[in-house]
C-alpha cells in the first residue's frame, strides 16, 4: 500500500537526490592553465598544423643551370616546352604537403608573371604562361595554401640600392597580392651577395640591410593586404629561417626568440635561429627550408642525386619531428614538369610516413598520470591518447613536473614515440625523459629538451611492456595533448 508517510518520505529522498546533482553540477569547473606570455597567433597554429609545405625554386636559371643568375639573361631563355603546374600540385597533394610557395622572382630579376614594372619577365620569354598565375589556379584547385617568395636582392633592376627600388619592390608586392592573392606565407629572402653586377653594370652596390629595405613599411604594406600573413625572414616576425638548409632543426627547438635585434640577412646568428630562446620575447617559431637535390634550381646533372625516401623521412624526424615546419623544394625541370626521379622520391617518402604512423599502439592496459589538474578527468589521462591534439593532461598551477606511464596486456615492438604539447598556451617543457619497462626493468631509453607542437623520437624497435615519460622540467605547470606509440 501507498502511504502518506511513505509517500512523504520518497518525495525527500527525491528531493535530497536532486539537491546533490544540482550541487555537483555546480561544482566550480576546474580552470585550464593560464596560458604564458609569449602564445602564437591563430595564423602561426595553423602554420603548425600544416606541417609540410612545398617550396618551388623555377626560374631562368632552369635553363642556364644556374643557382645565381647575373640579372643579364635575355628572357628568351626562359622556354619550357610542356608546362604543367597541375602536375606539380597532384604530386604535392599526394605527398601530403599543405602549401606551395613560389620564387615568382629570384636574385636574377626575372619575374615569373608579367609584372607591369618591368620588361625582364615571362612576357618576353621564349613560353609567356604566366607561372604564377598558373600555378596559384592549380594549387586553388588542389586546396593548397598558396605562398609567394619575392626576392629582396635583385641584380637586374639599374635602381638596386638606390630608394626606387624599394619602391619598385613595394609595387611588385601589391600587384601579386591583387592578382594572386589569397597569399598564406610571404617569403623574405635574406641573400644579398654583395658583389656581382646590376642592371647590366659591373659595379658593387653595398646596402645596408637592416635599414636599406624599411622592411616595418614593407611589412605595413603586406599586412594591409593581407592581415594573417606569415612572413618568412631570418628574423620573422611571423617564421623564423632554421640557420641552416640541411633540413635540421635543433633537437632544443624553442619557437619564442627575442627578435629586436635580428634582420633579413643578418651574419653569424645561425645557432640562435636553431635553437631558439626560452626566454624570447615573440613566438617565431623555425622553418625548416631544404631542397631534394642539391642545389635549389634544377640542374640535369642532379638528376642521380635526388634524395632518397628514406634520407626524406630523416630530414621530416630532424624538421616536423622536433617541432617544425618543413618546407621541402622540389624544382621543375627544363620541360617545366617534376621530373620523375623527384616525383619517385616523394611518393616513396609518402610510403614510409605512412607506414611509420598508420596506427598508434593502443594501450590495452592502464594509462596513468602522477596528477589530474583539479582532480578532473577533463585534464586527465585520457586526453593523451584520444587522437585530439585540442584536450590536453595538466597539472596543478606551480607543478612543473609530472609523469605519464601507459601499460599495455603483453610487450609491443615500439618504433616511436610521439608527443605534443597544446602549444596555444605557449612552449613549456625544456627536460624530459623516456623509460620502457623491458623484461619486467624499467630503462631510459630516449630523452630530450623541449616538445613544442610535435616531437618525434625514435625508440629502434625495443619491445616493451610499459612506457613511462617524465616531464622534470616545464615552464609552469605541465600540459601534454599528445603521447602515442608507434
Ligand atoms: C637562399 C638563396 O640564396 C637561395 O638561392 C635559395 O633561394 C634559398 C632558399 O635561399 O638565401
Amino acid at each position: 500500500m501507498f502511504t502518506p508517510l511513505r509517500f512523504t518520505g520518497m518525495r525527500l529522498i527525491l528531493k535530497v537526490c536532486s539537491l546533490v546533482l544540482i550541487l555537483s553540477s555546480c561544482a566550480a569547473p576546474v580552470k585550464p592553465p593560464a596560458a604564458l606570455e609569449v602564445v602564437p597567433s591563430p595564423a602561426q597554429l595553423r602554420w603548425h598544423r600544416m606541417e609540410m609545405n612545398a617550396f618551388v625554386h623555377f626560374s631562368i636559371n632552369t635553363f642556364t643551370d644556374k643557382e645565381w643568375g647575373y640579372g643579364d639573361e635575355s628572357p628568351l631563355l626562359f622556354n619550357p616546352d610542356s608546362l604543367n603546374t597541375d602536375q606539380w600540385t597532384r604530386i604535392f597533394k599526394e605527398t601530403g604537403f599543405k602549401s606551395v610557395i613560389l620564387t615568382s622572382k629570384h636574385h636574377d630579376g626575372f619575374c615569373l608573371w608579367p609584372s607591369q614594372y618591368t620588361v625582364h619577365s615571362v612576357a618576353r620569354a621564349g613560353n609567356k604562361t604566366d607561372v604564377v598565375g598558373s600555378l596559384a589556379r592549380s594549387a586553388k584547385n588542389e586546396g593548397l595554401n598558396f605562398g609567394i617568395y619575392l626576392s629582396p636582392w635583385d641584380r637586374n633592376h639599374a635602381e638596386y640600392g638606390r630608394p626606387a627600388y624599394v619602391e619598385y619592390y613595394r609595387n611588385q608586392l601589391k600587384e601579386l597580392f591583387g592578382l594572386y592573392g589569397p597569399v598564406f606565407e610571404m617569403w623574405f629572402d635574406g641573400a644579398n651577395g654583395g658583389d656581382g653586377f646590376y642592371g647590366g653594370a659591373r659595379e658593387t652596390r653595398k646596402i645596408n640591410g637592416s635599414t636599406y629595405y624599411d622592411w616595418p613599411g614593407t611589412l605595413e604594406l603586406v599586412r594591409s593586404m593581407e592581415p594573417e600573413i606569415i612572413f618568412f625572414s631570418d628574423a620573422g616576425p611571423g617564421v623564423r629561417w632554421v640557420g641552416n638548409e640541411r633540413g635540421i632543426a635543433g633537437e632544443t627547438n624553442w619557437n619564442t626568440i627575442t627578435a629586436d635585434t635580428l634582420f633579413a640577412g643578418k651574419a653569424g646568428i645561425e645557432n640562435l635561429l636553431q635553437t631558439g630562446n626560452p626566454d624570447g620575447t615573440k613566438w617565431i617559431p623555425a622553418e625548416v627550408d631544404v631542397s631534394i637535390r642539391p642545389g635549389w634550381f634544377y640542374h640535369a646533372s642532379q638528376d642521380s642525386l635526388v634524395k632518397s625516401p628514406e634520407k626524406l623521412f630523416d630530414i621530416w624526424l630532424t624538421s616536423v619531428g622536433r617541432g617544425s615546419t618543413l618546407l621541402l623544394n622540389i624544382p621543375p625541370d627544363r620541360h617545366g614538369r617534376i621530373h620523375r626521379r623527384d616525383e619517385q622520391a616523394l611518393m616513396g617518402f609518402r610510403k614510409i610516413l605512412e607506414k611509420a604512423f598508420e596506427k598508434p599502439l593502443v594501450a590495452g592496459g592502464a594509462l596513468e598520470v602522477s596528477q589530474d589538474r583539479g582532480g578532473s578527468d577533463q585534464y586527465g589521462a585520457g586526453s593523451l591518447m584520444d587522437g585530439d591534439d585540442q584536450t590536453y593532461w595538466a597539472t596543478d598551477d606551480g607543478v612543473t613536473s609530472g609523469t605519464a606511464t601507459v601499460r599495455w596486456t603483453s610487450p609491443k615492438v615500439m618504433h616511436y614515440i610521439m608527443l605534443q604539447e597544446p602549444i596555444a598556451l605557449g612552449q613549456r617543457v625544456s627536460s624530459f625523459v623516456v623509460e620502457a619497462e623491458i623484461n619486467g626493468a624499467w630503462r631510459e631509453v630516449a630523452q630530450g629538451t623541449t616538445i613544442g607542437y610535435k616531437r618525434v623520437l625514435a625508440l629502434d624497435g625495443i619491445e616493451a611492456s610499459a612506457l613511462r615519460v617524465s616531464i622534470n622540467q616545464s615552464k609552469n605547470c605541465v600540459a601534454l595533448s599528445t603521447l602515442e606509440v608507434y
